[in-house]
This record gives C-alpha cells, sequence and structure tokens, in this order.
C-alpha cells in the first residue's frame, strides 16, 4: 500500500476511535455538577477532510494543508432532538470561525457538520470573530451574538496588535444559513461578551454586555452590564446599566462577562459567568453563577462566594493557561443542564447537573463577605452546625 493510503487508513481509524469515544461522568464529584472524563470537543475532532487535500495526485504526501489549532468556546442548544454546540474553531493561522457540531446525547459522540458556518461580514470586515452566545429568543428567530475584533484603525504606526472588539450580531432558523445584522452600538469603546436576553423587556430587545475601555483590560469600565434596544435590525443600545461589577479580592477582581443566555426558573434568571483576576502567572479565568430577579433584571438577589468551576488537571494547560470560559448551556426538558465550558483555550468539556441542583447551589451557598474573617466566620458556622446537630455523631 502506498504512504499515502496507510496513513490515511490510520487517520480515519483514529478519528473514528475519536468521535465514537464514550464519556463517563466522575463520581463523587462536589455533589453541584459532575465533570467528565474526556473533552467533548477538540481540534483532532475536525474532520479530516477540513484539514488534508485527500487527492493522491495533488498531495502525495497526504500533508495538512489546513491546520486546526483548537475548538473551544461554544454556544449551545437543543434543535430537533439534537445536542448542538457552534465551537469557536480556530485555524493554525490564528483565525477563528464557526463550526456546529452535533451529539445525540450531549456528552459524547459531537460530530462536526460538514461544513463551517459561513457568516456574512458587514461593510466593515471582520479581522476575527468568536464566543457565539446563542439565543431562543420570544421574537422566533435563533440569534448568534459574538465578538468581532477589528484592526484598531488608530493605532500608532508598528502598532500591530491594537484591536476593537465589538458585538456582532447574526440570525437564523436552522443554523445552516445565517443573516448578519448591523453590529450592535453601545456607548463603550470595546465591548466583548454581548448576550441577549431571549425575552421582550417593555417590548424593547434586552442585551448584556461588558463595556471595557480597552481590548485587554476593563479599565474603568467592566462588570456585567444590561441596556436595552428599540430593535434588533440596527441596535443601538443608549445606556447600560451594571448589573454585577467585578470587585476587589474577588474571583471576578479585574474583569468578568456574562456566559450564556441566562435561564429563567420560577425564583428569578439563573446566570453563569466568567470572572478574572491577576496573577503572578497571568490572568485566571474561573466560571461563577448568580441569579436576577424575574421582575428587575438588573437585581441580583443570589450570588454564591468563589468560583463555580475552575480548571483542574489538564484543563489548567492549553494555549492560554488557566482559563475556563462558558458561553453555553443547555435545559433538558426533565431538568438536566449540559454546561459547556472550554479550557485554556483549547478544548471543549462537558459538566451535567439539574436545575434542582442550581437552584439549591445558588440559593444555598454562602455569599462572599470579603474578608477573611467573614470567611472564618461562614465556616465556623458550618463546622458547629455539623458537630453539634442534636442526636447525631460527626463521622470522621
Ligand atoms: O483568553 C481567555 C478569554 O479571553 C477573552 O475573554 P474576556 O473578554 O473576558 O477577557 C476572550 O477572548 C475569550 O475568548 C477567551 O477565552
Amino acid at each position: 500500500m502506498s504512504v499515502f493510503k496507510t496513513r490515511l487508513t490510520q487517520l480515519q481509524k483514529e478519528h473514528t476511535l475519536l468521535i465514537e469515544r464514550k464519556n463517563q461522568s466522575i463520581w463523587p464529584g462536589n455533589g453541584i455538577y459532575d465533570r467528565y472524563t474526556h473533552p467533548v470537543l477538540t481540534a483532532a475532532h475536525a474532520p479530516i477532510f477540513w484539514e488534508y487535500d485527500l487527492n493522491p495526485d495533488t498531495n502525495p504526501f497526504l500533508m495538512k494543508r489546513f491546520g486546526i489549532n483548537a475548538a473551544f468556546n461554544a454556544g449551545a442548544i437543543k434543535h430537533d432532538g439534537k445536542y448542538l454546540v457552534v465551537a469557536r474553531v480556530e485555524g493554525s493561522d490564528r483565525k477563528s470561525f464557526f463550526a456546529v457540531a452535533e451529539s445525540p446525547n450531549g456528552v459524547d459522540n459531537f460530530k462536526f457538520w460538514d461544513h463551517p458556518i459561513v457568516m456574512p461580514e458587514t461593510g466593515e470586515p471582520d479581522g476575527n470573530v468568536y464566543d457565539m452566545r446563542l439565543t431562543r429568543h420570544e421574537d422566533g428567530f435563533i440569534y448568534g451574538l459574538f465578538c468581532t475584533e477589528r484592526k484598531d484603525p488608530n493605532a500608532r504606526p508598528g502598532d500591530e496588535s491594537s484591536a476593537i472588539a465589538q458585538c456582532g450580531i447574526a440570525r437564523t432558523t436552522d443554523l445552516k444559513t445565517w443573516v448578519r445584522l448591523a453590529d450592535l452600538i453601545t456607548p463603550s469603546p470595546q465591548q466583548r461578551n454581548v448576550v441577549l436576553h431571549p425575552e421582550f423587556v417593555n417590548g424593547k430587545y434586552a442585551f448584556y454586555t461588558r463595556p471595557q475601555d480597552r481590548f485587554i483590560e476593563a479599565g474603568s469600565g467592566g462588570g456585567i452590564g444590561f441596556g436595552y434596544a428599540e430593535t434588533i435590525d440596527n441596535a443601538v443600545i443608549e445606556k447600560e446599566f451594571i448589573v454585577d461589577q467585578k470587585q476587589y479580592h474577588t474571583v471576578y477582581e479585574a474583569k468578568n462577562g456574562q456566559g450564556p443566555a441566562p435561564v429563567k426558573t420560577e425564583m428569578g434568571w439563573l446566570h453563569l459567568a466568567h470572572g478574572v483576576r491577576n496573577t503572578a502567572a497571568g490572568l485566571r479565568y474561573v466560571l461563577y453563577m448568580f441569579m436576577t430577579d424575574l421582575n428587575d433584571l438588573t437585581k441580583v438577589i443570589y450570588k454564591p462566594a468563589g468560583y463555580f468551576i475552575a480548571p483542574e488537571g489538564e484543563e489548567r494547560i492549553g494555549d492560554v493557561s488557566n482559563v475556563t470560559f462558558s458561553n453555553g448551556w443547555i435545559l433538558d426538558e426533565d431538568g438536566t443542564v449540559f454546561i459547556y465550558y472550554a479550557s485554556s483555550d483549547t478544548r471543549l468539556h462537558v459538566a451535567t447537573t439539574s436545575l434542582t441542583q442550581l437552584l439549591d447551589y445558588v440559593v444555598n451557598t454562602p455569599a462572599d463577605g470579603f474578608r477573611s474573617a467573614a470567611s472564618v466566620d461562614t465556616l465556623t458556622g458550618l463546622i458547629n452546625k455539623n458537630l453539634t446537630r442534636a442526636g447525631h455523631t460527626v463521622a470522621i
């Protein structure tokens, strides 16, 4: 057999093994959610026909012609009974694009659709697009809001790094054909992590935003913002209200951002977000949760202290190490929640839980006291409760 054929057979075999690999939840976990043994999506999940020219005449060495570097930060939705993620796929050329991967059960067997999403551009071409948040809006469309990044036109000569991030908006009904709308206009010079709220609020479209001064640093901006637009076709937010601020000595000290669109529950809107703090080893991204009031979407009513998911084990290492990031989750009809989170800007994982568990977590986990002494008070309360339970002996 030719080298071409031998390599192709081997590549196909390994790819099939990877796609069909079963995923197992890891027990006993923390009682809040279950992690899984394998990531659900990686660069290696990319179809062989994306990376290789499969014609032996034009590619006798069976070389990669288009490298895929990573598959991570994915929006998620259940559509036609399938669990779909819209991943940020990054080529070896550093450009990101969107591609749908589909699974029959939400935890394994994720397979990319044959073609990536062809996202139309506006009159101002995107340099890079990433981190799509999907919202099934009550207006009948599925919206994808994402970051569109372009070189800063005011960058000084020689500065090839300064960029401007804004929010791109596209909509679809089938996740195959997308109509691009005008980019969102807000008062902020930089805008990332923008998410569309699923319901109209007083007849208006409502958005979670993340105003910031510079491309990386939130500066005087920051916090998860909220604003209204009269229309989605040329959406303009005149004023942003900060719902959830960055705060000194928390896991969201440097900046934070809304994750996926919030889930409506009888107790309030359940939010998943990411928080960032700076360390000697660089930025550390973790996930946290909070709940907002059903009648006042800008009012946080519950917020557990600290992180909900932080990078563990191999999750800690990747292109941008020490990062967990989530922009997609799915609430199933039976109350199961699939949380898709990426690690270190490299791969995508799932954690599963239930709505009941998440409500218990958000409502009953103590809030941050913002001082070491307050944390000790909280811990002492729990210890005393456990050690003094009437009629019970604590097994050690
Ligand atoms: O590299 C970590 C993350 O950095 C950005 O998030 P934020 O806007 O909150 O800083 C995004 O580029 C995100 O894609 C990335 O995972």
